[in-house]
C-alpha cells in the first residue's frame, strides 16, 4: 500500500537525521530513503517525506530551490538581516559594505539591524543610520537587552526565511532567543552535548517565530570573503546611489575609478555621494580587480 507524502521545510540536519515541519507545524525526524540520494540536501530546503508515525519519516527528496547561501548553508532565504551595534563592537562599515555586496549579489533582500541602542550610539553607528536609510536599505534600531525594536523586526520578517549575519558580539544570538517562538529544539540539542552552558552555532537550525516565519542564527566574523564570481563590471550595480550619475559618465563601462568625466566621482565632489560608501567601493573594486588579474 503506498504511503502519502507531505511537504515541509527542513529546520535542521543533525547527526544524519533531517527534521522536517510540516503545515501543521508536526515536526518528525527523517532519515534519508536509500543512498541513493547523493544530491546535497540543506537546512530551508523544502522537503517531500512519507510519515512513518507521528514522529518519524523518510525523506524522499527536496523541491527546486529558490536561492542558496554559503555561510550559513541554507537554502530559500528571504531576508538577510545584516547585525550591527550601536557600539560595543563599534560597527565596521567596510565589513558592511561587503555584506551588502554578497548579500545583493546573491539576489536577497539586505535588512540592516541595529543593535543595542540602549547604548549611546558611536558616531559610526550614527553614520550608518544617516546613510542607508536614504539609499532604500532599511535599518531598524533594536535592543536585545531592553527587547526594543523587535516587533517592528518581527513584522518585517513575518512569513520568511530569514538569517542573522555579522561582526561577532552584535547580539545576533541574544536576538534569536528573543525572538524566536520556541527554543525547545535548541535546548534539547545543548544537553545532548558535552553539557556546554552556551549555545555554540556549529550546524545551520531555523527556529520558528511568532507571526510566522523562520530564522537562523550565524557564528560572527570579522572578515569575509567576496563572492568568487564577482567581476569589477558588476560591482557598481550593488550600489544603487551611484545609478543616477553614470549617465554622466563618459565611458558607458566607467567603474568610476581612475575614468576622466565621471559622474559618480562629481557626485562624490558635490556631496550627493558619501565618502563612505565610495572609499568601501574602491577598496572591494581594487580587491576584485587584484583577483581578476591573478586568479582568473
Ligand atoms: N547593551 C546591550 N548588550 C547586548 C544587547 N544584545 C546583546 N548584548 C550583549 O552582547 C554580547 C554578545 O551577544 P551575542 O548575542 O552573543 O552576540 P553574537 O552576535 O551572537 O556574537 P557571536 O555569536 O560571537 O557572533 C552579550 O554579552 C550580550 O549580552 C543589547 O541590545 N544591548
Ligand atoms: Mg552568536
Ligand atoms: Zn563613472
Amino acid at each position: 500500500m503506498p504511503h502519502h507524502t507531505v511537504t515541509g521545510l527542513i529546520l535542521k540536519k543533525y547527526s544524519g537525521f533531517y527534521y522536517v515541519q510540516d503545515s501543521t507545524g508536526r515536526i518528525f525526524e527523517c532519515k534519508l530513503r536509500g543512498k541513493a540520494q547523493k544530491q546535497l540536501i540543506l537546512t530551508g530546503d523544502k522537503a517531500i517525506v512519507t510519515p512513518l508515525d507521528e514522529d518519524h519519516a523518510i525523506l524522499e527528496g527536496i523541491a527546486e530551490r529558490r536561492n542558496q547561501l554559503n555561510r550559513p548553508r541554507i537554502a530559500n532565504v528571504d531576508a538577510v538581516l545584516l547585525v550591527m551595534a550601536n557600539d560595543c563592537p563599534v560597527p565596521v562599515p567596510s565589513l558592511l559594505d561587503r555584506l551588502l555586496v554578497l548579500t545583493l549579489h546573491g539576489g536577497l533582500a539586505p535588512l540592516i539591524i541595529l543593535n543595542k541602542c540602549d547604548l549611546e550610539a558611536s558616531e559610526k553607528a550614527r553614520q550608518i543610520m544617516s546613510v542607508y536609510p536614504e539609499l532604500g536599505i532599511p535599518v531598524i534600531n533594536t535592543s536585545a537587552k531592553q527587547r526594543c525594536g523587535l516587533d517592528e523586526l518581527l513584522k518585517s520578517i513575518a512569513g520568511k526565511i530569514a538569517v542573522f549575519a555579522g561582526p561577532s558580539g552584535t547580539g545576533k544570538s541574544t536576538l534569536l532567543n528573543n525572538l524566536a517562538k520556541d527554543l525547545s529544539i535548541k535546548t534539547q540539542e545543548v544537553s545532548n552535548k558535552i553539557g556546554r552552558g552556551r549555545h555554540t552555532t556549529r550546524h545551520v537550525e531555523l527556529y520558528p517565530l511568532p507571526g510566522g516565519g523562520w530564522i537562523a542564527d550565524t557564528p560572527g566574523f570579522s572578515t569575509l570573503d567576496l563572492p568568487e564570481d564577482l567581476v569589477s563590471r558588476q560591482l557598481a550595480a550593488y550600489y544603487p546611489e551611484f545609478a543616477p550619475h553614470q549617465d554622466i559618465c563618459r565611458f558607458s563601462d566607467c567603474l568610476h575609478y581612475r575614468e576622466k568625466e565621471c559622474g559618480v566621482k562629481d557626485a562624490l565632489q558635490s556631496g550627493t555621494v558619501s565618502h563612505l560608501r565610495y572609499q568601501n567601493y574602491v577598496a572591494i573594486l581594487e580587491e576584485v580587480m587584484r583577483n581578476e588579474r591573478c586568479c582568473r
